[in-house]
């Protein structure tokens, strides 16, 4: 059991759980019930072609947990989670649920200044690895993980382990463990960030099989789904919405890419028969230019799933004809609130709107600067609470004063309209975060950083417009002295651990920022100084 994190207020709780939104199970039961029921189908399936049946993954979940549980890893241990699309993750998921211990997922792309940030917020006991992937050897990643966070003990290396432990050998005959409670936390999500530092957003057995069951029954999810993860399993999108899980619970076959090419997904689409994947705005538009040279047959795919960033009118028209599948736009966040289109939504709907709320007690509020309510139909910032919303980040009281209203609304940062049906649109943003294509950077986590470079004497990381990923980063510096160039301060930041997608695509020098009337650097103006040069420079395709 975990302490240090919100719950939400009883009579609430109460109300989820009568109105039957909180199922009172743990999170593995999914795969335990499946197992049950039809132990000789498949699960899973990966790049290799490797198969599992639910009876044996199952197994292999029980035989993990008995093994974390001997390793001395067990209820209310976090162990940061960073694995790659393979089999390894998902075994390992289900094993720390089971063993009682909390999953803290980070991606792929996370180094040493995120997985320490995040392995400390946490207090992790262990971290799981890959021993190498893409080029990239995390045992030296662990190693100055483990000497900045004393906390963890053990390093779990799927593949060869070097000095640590082959996640193979977390391995022993299962046995009777304790179940959580449901009202407990089952997992730690990583949030996008908007503050100098990525937050923890705790999700309980409750409320993420809520969020799984809600989302597999909205996008028709049944025994005969074949789902594609694409995304990094890490994200809450691939893993839930309805994702992975989703896919489990409702007796599919998982399938894992891993990778989100062409190549890749379109031959794992044709060979595994794929139903139904979800992707962000970039991956979309790819694969709408790959139909026309790859010749795979995509004609299995019933539904693509796009979200994590804005999809334009434009690509999302072209969906349909060009993939042969219906589109579904989803706006959601690892926060909590999911807005799908529905399936059987008029099609200007699907194509203009980011959908709206998954469940009928998600709580919706749209306001302006001062919290007021806005009339119907003004743009504003969406407020949030309901079933599967957290209250709170874990052990960040301060930054919860600030993200919360005293209602427990979460603030999503997010602009919004909502339209008569109650599809939202997503207008723009409220939050000094840039999204780059989906994957979201924090301004001043970044700033940070490049504030440590000797000849930077101040920053201010803006978007830019870009026409396949929304917007890319750009850093605008007053220097001390010679000012570094793109690539040199993208060397320093990677030398400093910072995940390589949240480098600056572009550095702007400036003699002094322009400010706001209460003295803050004015981001507006420099955004819209940087899109009117890109502009000029004629490389803004939109
Ligand atoms: C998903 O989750 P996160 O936590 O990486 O990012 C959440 C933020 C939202 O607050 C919003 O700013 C942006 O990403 N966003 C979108 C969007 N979907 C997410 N902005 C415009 N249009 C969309 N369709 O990104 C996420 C989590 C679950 C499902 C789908 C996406």
């Amino acid at each position: 059991m975990l302490d240090g994190w919100v719950r939400w207020p009883e009579p609430l709780a109460q109300r989820y759980r009568t109105e039957g939104y909180w199922a009172g199970r743990p999170l593995d039961r999914l795969l335990r019930d499946r197992a049950r029921q039809a132990p000789e189908r498949i699960a899973l399936v990966d790049a290799e072609g490797n198969r599992w049946t639910y009876a044996e993954l199952d197994l292999r979940a029980d035989r993990t947990a008995a093994g974390l549980r001997r390793a001395g890893i067990g209820s209310g241990d976090r162990v940061v989670v960073q694995l790659p699309n393979t089999d390894a993750f998902v075994v390992l998921f289900f094993g720390l649920l089971r063993a009682g211990a909390v999953p803290v997922l980070t991606l792929p792309a996370h180094r040493e200044s995120e997985l320490v940030h995040v392995a400390e917020t946490a207090g992790a006991i262990a971290l799981a690895i890959p021993d190498t992937l893409d080029g990239f050897d995390h045992r030296p990643l662990a190693r100055a993980v483990r000497k900045a966070v004393p906390s963890v003990e053990h390093v779990l290396v799927a593949g060869d382990p070097a000095e640590f432990t082959a996640l193979a050998d977390v391995d022993a005959e299962p046995v009777p463990l304790p179940e959580p409670d449901p009202g407990d936390v089952a997992v730690l999500l990583l949030s996008g960030g908007t503050t100098g530092k990525p937050k923890l957003i705790p999700r309980t057995h409750d409320d993420y099989t809520y969020n799984v069951r809600a989302s597999a029954q909205v996008c028709g999810l049944d025994e005969s789904t074949v789902y594609l993860v694409v995304l990094p399993t890490a994200h809450n999108f691939a893993l839930a919405c309805p994702g992975l899980l989703g896919t489990l619970m409702a007796g599919g076959t998982v399938v894992l890419s891993p990778t989100p090419s062409p190549d890749d997904a379109f031959a794992l689409i044709e060979r595994e028969k794929v139903t139904i994947t979800a992707v962000v705005p970039p991956i979309a538009l790819l694969w709408l230019d790959a139909v026309e040279w790859e010749d795979a047959d995509l004609s299995s795919l019933a539904l693509l799933q796009v979200g994590g960033s804005k999809l334009g009118a434009e690509p999302a028209a072209r969906v349909g004809p060009a993939l042969g599948c219906r589109l579904q736009q989803v706006f959601g966040m690892a926060e909590g609130l999911l807005n799908y289109t529905r399936l059987n939504d008029p099609a200007e709907l699907v194509i203009g709107t980011q959908g709206r709320p998954l469940s009928p007690a998600d709580e919706v509020r749209v306001v302006d600067e001062d919290g007021h309510d806005v009339a119907p139909g003004e743009t504003g910032e969406l407020l949030t609470r309901g079933p599967y919303t957290l209250r709170g980040y874990y052990r960040a009281a301060e930054h919860n004063a600030r993200s919360f209203t005293d209602d427990g609304f979460y603030r999503t940062g997010d602009l919004v309209r909502v339209l008569p049906t109650g599809h939202l649109i997503v207008e723009g943003r409220a939050k000094d975060q840039i999204n780059r294509g989906g994957d979201k950077i924090s301004a001043e986590e970044l700033e940070n950083h490049i504030l440590a470079h000797p000849a930077v004497h101040d920053a201010a990381v803006v978007g830019m417009p870009d026409a396949t990923m929304g917007e890319r980063t750009c850093a605008y510096l007053v220097p001390r002295g010679q000012a570094p160039t793109q690539r040199e301060l993208a060397a320093f930041l990677t030398e400093r651990g910072v995940a390589a997608y949240k480098l600056p695509d572009r550095v702007e020098q400036t003699d002094a920022f322009p400010r706001t009337s209460v003295g803050k650097i004015d981001k507006k103006t420099l955004g819209r100084r940087i899109a009117e040069r890109l502009r000029a420079e004629g490389s803004v395709g939109n």
